[in-house]
């Protein structure tokens, strides 16, 4: 039997690729753009710049790199010539955008075709037969991303980029066909309504395009992994209604987050001869799942705990135009990381990502732009059942997806203080929604996430969906670092008192982590590696120890581009645990050591490689630092430059060396054996041994920066990996600050050290964010010679006047500085002075306030001569 259904399987496919019944292929290439608003769409104005561009394609590319917020929104124009060759008549042509943000118009040769799409972040098609020429074709289209009161999202946390910035493909079927154009440009439906290790039960939903005469029939065929036919069934089409085929198979191989095991579907539209019209493929995977409040997610029956990360579609520099390599290859990092779930957030994103979480394990969520506010009014209703239902046809078939989530912190703009009309079609959007889910899905959960109270959401009355998820910032934008287990606790006790059934998943939870900022003094809110990968920790303790914690997702897999944000790099989110550019910072890491099942070791700093510090005791030639090391094997040994400090056993992954760093280059290998096998990671790291005493003969002062007003390294990523070293008060022979404080910036948000200001003229900004205001001096014990000195300096968020004169040794370099008047509010400032130090003075630099406080954001002093 087997036999046959392989034999049958190979003349079907024979047969139909012959057919070439459907083809498929990408317009990506020689488009022409217009950044504007035209009059007309064949607009032959010569003076019209036009330029041509590829898609993916957003014409926001260019925004992330300025001082400035704000991004263009407004209209964008495309155009291209479209070959339609002959073998194409007498065939249905169609057009399928993957996205373009966020309204879009397509006019085929000068005609409108279709009604405008709405919404950034869905797919969509349209039908351009009948417009079409031979041959030659001119394609327009009009993209809008103004904003638009009846469109969401209406305001988030991301930057809602303009462009066709997904894939665009032309489809030709025969005029018998599945359906493309209709709401989220699927015609296939598969649902698997029984599961179980023995049986499996199969039922597809097929919709077709066809006359009313004649006899047509749908065939499906099913492949397991190795491409052999496993069932076939052929099901009687019926004119003006859908097709609906039913099966079972024996003892399936079941899809999960740790085998995910795919079959191919194969659907066909046939005629009584057996003509093959059309086909589509589609993954089936056989799971069967189910969340519990109390005792969490079940797969195939197994209990679960679902971990990963939420993702945007973001790249640094790129807008959201990412190509499907950067997604396929985020998918693999995530994978890697160890993690089994993934939220995609906050938007529907590229096909590519769904392909992936089915191939390679993830449970995934899925979402609309419901973000923050609702677009509260009718049509602004409409929009967003819309666009769930083009989210929830599109991505029906990813075996992948456990839950369709309606909206993200939607009560983010107080409800109430925007108006009782507000309200009103607020609770209606949400309760629309939650309706529209259940109604276009049965098999999945319907959820929704908040940041709010539990109770709060209860007065507005939308509880409406099965799952709630809450995203809790705990040891980053509220509360300390040491409460998150009982703060988390507190809040699933909060949210199962008032809905006990309904499960509880930590939608998002993280903190900043700048790659440049360094530290062995981590603190709330000072954006190091350091401090994320604590928070982290702390995090992933509570979580792991919460039964009712049915799920968690990190916020988030990457750095994302946000105009409107000031946090340590202008313009960037960078909660990542890799950077906009996927470089893994050391939470990554350990992830890794906490989720991998495979034996994992790591040096979680490996990626700093360029560092500095002052030596141990004078003359010791070393500088002792520590060194973390993740793992999740038992115990690690560490080699520094070849010897060896002793074995210590991991604790929750983590094992800390004290390591003596020598001038230069160091060496640094971990070493752990694991049944037999050896695993080994190993660190280069450049080290500059700064002198205890300035006046070393056996290493002479040479160069130092320091970061003023901060415990934190930085390194200057653009400038060759430029170090700059945590500030300290003076000591005798030494160097440091005299008097003043931290620059503290009190709001309910932060109540650390250092602004959230975006610093302008500069890159650098955390230099500048930190500062010591009110500072006397800075001194430098250092032997007579000449110097060249640097000061950083920048009036930030200041109130009032400020002006002061520094002093050098007594001697005046800069009189009666008013930094705001002289190079306006925000501004990073940066002055050399050439400086000669006699009769063994050192260098005492004095700052004396004539009005205001004095401040000063970094120090630099280098030895010419
Ligand atoms: C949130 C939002 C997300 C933000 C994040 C943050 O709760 O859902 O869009 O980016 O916080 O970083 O503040
Ligand atoms: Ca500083």
């Amino acid at each position: 039997m087997q036999k046959l259904l392989s034999l049958l399987a190979l003349i079907l496919t024979a047969f139909s690729y012959a057919q070439q019944v459907r083809h498929i292929e990408t317009v990506n290439e020689a488009w022409y753009f217009h950044k504007g608003s035209l009059e007309t769409p064949f607009n032959t104005d010569e003076t019209v710049v036009w330029e041509n561009v590829t898609i993916p394609h957003s014409w926001n590319t260019e925004d992330i790199l300025d001082d400035e917020d704000g991004y263009y929104r407004g209209e964008g124009w495309y155009k291209k010539t479209l070959h339609v060759p002959q073998v194409y008549e007498n065939q249905q042509v169609f057009l399928l955008f993957e996205a373009a943000n966020q309204v879009t118009s397509l006019y085929v040769n000068g005609q409108t075709v279709g009604d405008d799409h709405i919404g950034g972040y869905t797919t969509f098609a349209r039908d351009i037969t009948s417009v079409l020429k031979a041959d030659k074709n001119e394609i327009v289209v009009k993209v809008d991303n103004s904003h638009n009161d009846e469109i969401i999202p209406q305001a988030a946390d991301f930057s809602f980029y303009g462009g066709i910035y997904r894939d665009v493909h032309l489809i030709i079927t025969k005029p018998v066909h599945f359906e493309v154009a209709n709401l989220g440009a699927n015609a296939i439906f598969v649902r698997t309504p029984e599961v179980s290790e023995t049986e499996a039960k199969v039922s597809i939903q097929s919709k077709l395009v066809r006359p009313k005469k004649g006899n047509y029939y749908v065939q499906q065929s099913l492949f397991d992994a190795n491409n052999n036919l496993v069932k076939h069934v052929k099901s009687k089409s019926t004119f003006g209604k859908d097709t609906y085929s039913e099966f079972s198979i024996a003892n399936p191989n079941l899809w999960s987050p740790e085998s995910p095991y795919l079959y191919k579907l194969v659907s066909e539209i046939v005629d009584r001869k057996g003509v093959v019209y059309d086909k589509i493929e589609n993954p089936v995977g056989f799971r069967w799942f189910s969340f519990d409040a109390n005792k969490g997610f079940f797969i195939n029956g197994k209990q679960t705990k679902l971990i990963g990360t939420c993702r945007h579609q973001d790249f640094y520099g790129k807008a959201n135009a990412v190509s499907d390599e950067i997604h396929r290859n985020d998918m693999k990092l995530l994978k890697d990381m160890g993690s089994n779930f993934l939220r995609i957030a906050h938007y529907p994103q590229d096909p590519a990502i769904l392909e992936m979480c089915n191939k390679l394990g993830f449970i995934a969520t899925l979402e609309i732009p419901f973000v923050d506010k609702a677009a509260a009014n009718e049509a602004g209703k409409q929009n967003s059942i819309n666009m769930l239902k083009e989210a929830i046809r599109f991505n029906y078939n990813n075996p992948a997806i456990v839950a369709w989530n309606l909206g993200n912190e939607t009560t983010m703009k107080a409800p109430e203080s925007l108006g009782e009309d507000y309200v009103k079609h607020f609770k209606n959007t949400h309760e629309a929604l939650a309706k529209t889910i259940k109604e276009e899905d049965k098999t999945r959960y319907s959820y929704t996430v908040f940041f709010r109270e539990p109770a709060y959401q209860d007065k507005l009355g939308i509880r409406v969906t099965e799952i709630v998820g809450y995203n809790k910032y705990y040891g980053w934008y509220i509360e300390e670092l040491e409460d998150i287990d009982k703060n988390l606790r507190d809040l699933v006790k909060r949210s199962l008192e008032l809905d006990p059934d309904k499960p509880f998943i930590l939608s998002e939870y993280g903190g900043g982590a700048d790659p440049r900022l360094r530290t062995y003094n981590p603190t709330r809110f000072d954006f190091s590696v350091e401090y994320q990968f604590l928070l982290h920790k702390a995090y992933m303790k509570a979580i792991l120890n919460i039964p009712e914690i049915v799920g968690a997702n990190v916020w988030n897999y990457a750095d994302f581009q946000v105009e409107h944000r000031k946090d340590a790099v202008p313009h960037i989110n960078n909660k990542g645990l890799v950077s906009a550019t996927r470089e893994k910072k050391d939470a990554y890491y350990l992830y890794q050591a906490l989720l991998k099942k495979t034996p994992f070791l790591a040096i979680a700093s490996k990626g700093w490689t360029n560092r500095s510090g002052i030596e141990d005791s004078e003359g010791a030639n070393i500088a002792n630092q520590p060194i973390t090391v993740v793992g999740n094997i038992e115990e690690v040994e560490l080699f520094a430059n070849g010897k060896s400090l002793g074995k210590q056993t991991f604790d929750f992954s983590t094992a800390t060396f004290n390591v003596p760093f020598q001038q230069g280059q160091n060496l640094i290998e971990v070493v752990s054996e694991k049944d037999g096998v050896t695993l080994k990671d190993v660190a280069f790291i450049d080290f500059t041994l700064q002198p205890k005493n300035l006046k070393s003969e056996t290493n002479p002062f040479k160069e130092i920066a320091i970061n003023v007003g901060s415990y934190c390294y930085f390194i200057e990523t653009d400038n060759m990996d430029y170090l700059w070293m945590p500030d300290k008060p003076y000591e005798k022979g030494s160097f440091g600050y005299v008097g003043g404080d931290f620059l503290r910036f009190k709001s309910s948000r932060r109540n650390n050290i250092g602004t959230d200001v975006s610093v302008k003229g500069t890159e650098n900004d955390p230099i500048y964010q930190t500062q010591r205001i009110g500072i006397e001096a800075y001194k430098f014990d250092v032997p007579d010679g000449t110097y060249e000195l640097s000061l950083l300096m920048a009036e930030l968020k200041s109130k009032g006047e400020n002006v002061m004169t520094i002093s050098v040794n007594g001697k005046q370099i800069w009189n009666a500085i008013n930094l705001k008047q002289t190079y306006g509010p925000d501004r990073g400032v940066t002055k050399r002075f050439l400086i000669t130090v006699e009769e063994d003075k050192g260098i005492n630099v004095e700052f004396n306030a004539k009005k205001g406080d004095t401040r000063l954001s970094g120090i630099k002093l280098r030895r010419v001569n």
